[in-house]
């Protein structure tokens, strides 16, 4: 392999780029397709290292109070008939989108949990911490067309934190989001009212209020190539009835979508929408995504079971399909890429990583506010010693 910047002349190197010309274009990573298209990346079976609640007025609690149990409707010769617009404006409380929480959710759960981290020493410093949220819209980054993205990266203690920021472009959308969309939206969580009980083997309440303030998030471990990961993602429903009572592989991720009626529909369905459910679901290890499909009306009258690990299935002999390998190994590359662009450790310090459809990662470089976002309690209290274990007697005290 030829040095670069040299040639190769009769006998003698000329150098072609002096040092003092060679000029550094801001590095971008390109997401197109094509470039990722090699075998699967090695990813590891994600385990659960714990959990948390969020309550209706948003408070964090240290368990799993906000899990509910998957409890589907009996399946007496008769489909479902769920009125998904019921309840609608009036027994529904909205979380407030103007509050951003960034990790902070996540960190509390990590800075509770940082002494009986598994994984040996050191391996919280390696590693990268993230919503599974953030990670789900890089998996899909080299299929996307419509929405672009921007993730906040902090460098603390080694470890690579990432955070999302909401782009003018989302920002705008959100605040003149037509009253359809507000209804839909509202849809997908009664949805899920329907399909849920508050105890094991009860049966769901639809008489109550939808408030999405309430969360139950899974904290999970996993690796992508050699990036140790560390993630939270809202969970619906644990499955009492499965196979595997363990967690991740006892839950259940529930979506709604429109009915159905020609393979056009279904063509483009299993294309888009699948390609989303696949990466929400895979990362972190949730075999079964149960739809339910409404009508124009708003009722769901059927429901079907995809398993995760077959919905690519539906594309693999489409052209125009998505392939999980270019999902993973374009995620990888991002990951690659932002640890070697973030060396700097400092809390204060940000990369933004940005991107539009049809164009490369791009990065640019800020000190705090307004995009520093590892809250100051966060890195005060991870600067300080671990709380020591409680003092076990000896039998010279
Ligand atoms: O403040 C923010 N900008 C964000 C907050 C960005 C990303 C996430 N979050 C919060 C969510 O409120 C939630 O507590 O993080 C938690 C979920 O994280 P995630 O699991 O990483 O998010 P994602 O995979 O995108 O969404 C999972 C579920 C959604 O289910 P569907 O089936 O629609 O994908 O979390 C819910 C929603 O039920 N969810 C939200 N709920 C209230 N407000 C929001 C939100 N902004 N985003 C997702
Ligand atoms: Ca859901």
């Amino acid at each position: 392999m030829e040095p670069r910047g040299t040639k190769r002349g009769a006998g003698k190197t000329e150098v072609v780029e002096p040092r003092n010309k060679v000029s550094h274009p801001a590095p971008s990573l390109p997401t197109d397709p094509a470039l990722y298209s090699g075998p699967f990346p090695f990813y590891r079976r994600p385990s659960q290292l714990g959990c948390f609640s969020l309550d209706a007025q948003r408070q964090y609690h240290g368990d799993a109070r906000a899990l509910r149990y998957y409890s589907p409707p009996p399946t007496n010769g008769q489909g479902p008939n769920f009125d998904l617009r019921d309840g609608y404006p009036n027994r529904y409380q909205p979380r407030d989108e103007e509050v951003r929480e960034s990790l902070d959710h996540l960190l509390r759960w990590l800075l509770e949990h940082r002494g009986q981290l598994e994984g040996g020493p050191g391996w919280l410093a390696g590693a990268v911490v993230t919503w599974r949220g953030h990670l789900t819209k890089l998996l899909t980054t080299p299929y996307e067309r419509q929405d672009g993205w921007q993730l906040a990266a902090s460098r603390f203690q080694g470890t690579l934190y990432l955070s999302e920021v909401e782009t003018l472009a989302a920002r705008a959308q959100r605040l003149t989001r037509p009253p359809l969309l507000q209804e839909l939206m509202y849809m997908g969580y009664k949805f899920e009212q329907y399909m849920c009980a508050d105890k094991p083997g009860g049966s769901p309440d639809p008489s109550g209020e939808v408030n999405t303030n309430v969360a139950f998030c899974s904290v999970l471990r996993s690796r992508l190539g050699n990036h140790p990961l560390l993630f939270a993602g809202e969970v619906d429903c644990t499955d009492p009835q499965a196979p595997s009572p363990q967690p991740p592989t006892c839950y259940v991720e529930l979506k709604t979508s429109k009915e159905m009626h020609s393979p056009g529909q279904w063509r483009s369905f299993y294309r888009h929408k699948l390609l989303k459910w696949w990466a929400q679901s895979f990362l972190p290890g949730v075999p079964n995504v149960v739809a339910g499909f409404r009508t124009p009306e708003g009722f769901v009258c059927s429901l079907k079971t995809f398993p995760t690990m077959q919905m690519f299935e539906h594309v693999r002999n489409d052209r125009d399909g998505w392939n999980p390998s270019v999902c993973m190994n374009f995620c990888a590359a991002f990951l690659s890429f932002a640890q070697n662009t973030v060396v700097q450790d400092d809390p204060r310090l940000v990369h933004l990583f940005s991107w539009e459809p049809g164009g490369p990662v791009t990065v640019s470089v800020h000190r705090d506010a307004p995009h520093a976002f590892l809250p100051t309690w966060y890195v005060e209290a991870m600067t300080q010693d671990l709380p020591s274990p409680p003092k076990t007697p000896s039998p010279t005290d």
